[in-house]
């Protein structure tokens, strides 16, 4: 059997305290029968993110930080690793811990079956340590679900995996924009083009240092226009085609 290779993308803004101790941890977490390489993809930290693991990383070539200087933004970084991954297989997951690197090896040995897999909060077995942000998130899931109409319970975790040839496929500019709320526009997308989609449970943990740059208030106008927009795009096509 070839051996498979996977490239794990990690966006930072601002993650110094974090991303050294991560990046080894995703290191230790790859099964060691895979080929990787981890990207870090970084919007010109003002903390030097982007310099800690340049020169942390300088002896292994598989860990590549990526610079990025213009047009900042969270789900724009992912889509920049996606662009410059090398692997067929990708991993995307937070910085902060949220997302646990132990759950590599099952989100890689699900994704041999599947062309996206998601760690999902809200499936059997998933959970979140933060009680409060859990409960929130999954009441706007329900919300999220009614409007998009995704059949995935976790639209806003954000760690997955998925093949790299199936996300490039997609209509990526109406997909990675904004913050979290791209990952529910890629959801839409992912199940609209017929990809087979599954979720796993994953343990969301806390951040580990440093500060969130969520601001709930502006996540909640955003996400909800965001879906709101997509309603309306969605019913018309619905009606264009109908006619
Ligand atoms: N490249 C890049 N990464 C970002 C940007 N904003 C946030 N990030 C990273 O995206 C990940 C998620 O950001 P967080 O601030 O933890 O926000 P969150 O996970 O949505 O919210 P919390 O639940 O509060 O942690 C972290 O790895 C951040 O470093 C950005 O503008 N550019
Ligand atoms: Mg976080």
């Amino acid at each position: 059997m070839t051996q498979q290779s996977v490239s794990v993308i990690l966006p930072t803004f601002n993650e110094s305290g974090n991303i050294v101790e991560l990046v080894q941890n995703v290191l230790m977490s790859i099964p060691p029968d895979w080929r990787y390489e981890i990207l870090v993809v970084d919007d010109n930290s003002p903390d030097g993110t982007y310099e800690l693991v340049r020169q942390t990383f300088e002896g292994n070539p598989n860990v590549v930080p990526l610079l990025r200087t213009t047009d900042r933004g969270f789900a724009k970084s992912i889509r920049a690793g996606i662009e410059k991954a090398c692997s067929e297989r990708i991993v995307i997951m937070d910085s902060d811990y949220t997302h646990d690197p132990a759950e590599i090896p099952r989100l890689l040995h699900v994704g041999d079956v599947y062309d996206v897999v998601s760690g999902s909060r809200f499936c059997a077995g998933g959970r979140m340590v933060d009680t409060k942000h859990y409960v929130i998130s999954m009441l706007y899931n329900w919300v999220l679900r009614l409007l998009i109409r995704t059949q995935v319970q976790d639209n806003l975790g954000g760690y997955y995996t998925a093949r790299r040839s199936a996300l490039l496929a997609l209509p990526l500019d109406e997909i990675f924009f904004g913050y979290g709320d791209y990952y529910f526009r890629l959801l839409h997308f992912a199940q609209k083009a017929g990809l087979s989609i599954v979720e796993v449970p994953a343990q969301y943990l806390l951040r580990k240092q440093g500060k969130s740059k969520s601001n709930w208030m502006r996540m909640f106008v955003t996400y909800t226009s965001g879906a709101i927009r997509l309603k309306m795009r969605v019913l018309k096509l619905a009606r264009r085609h109908s006619i």
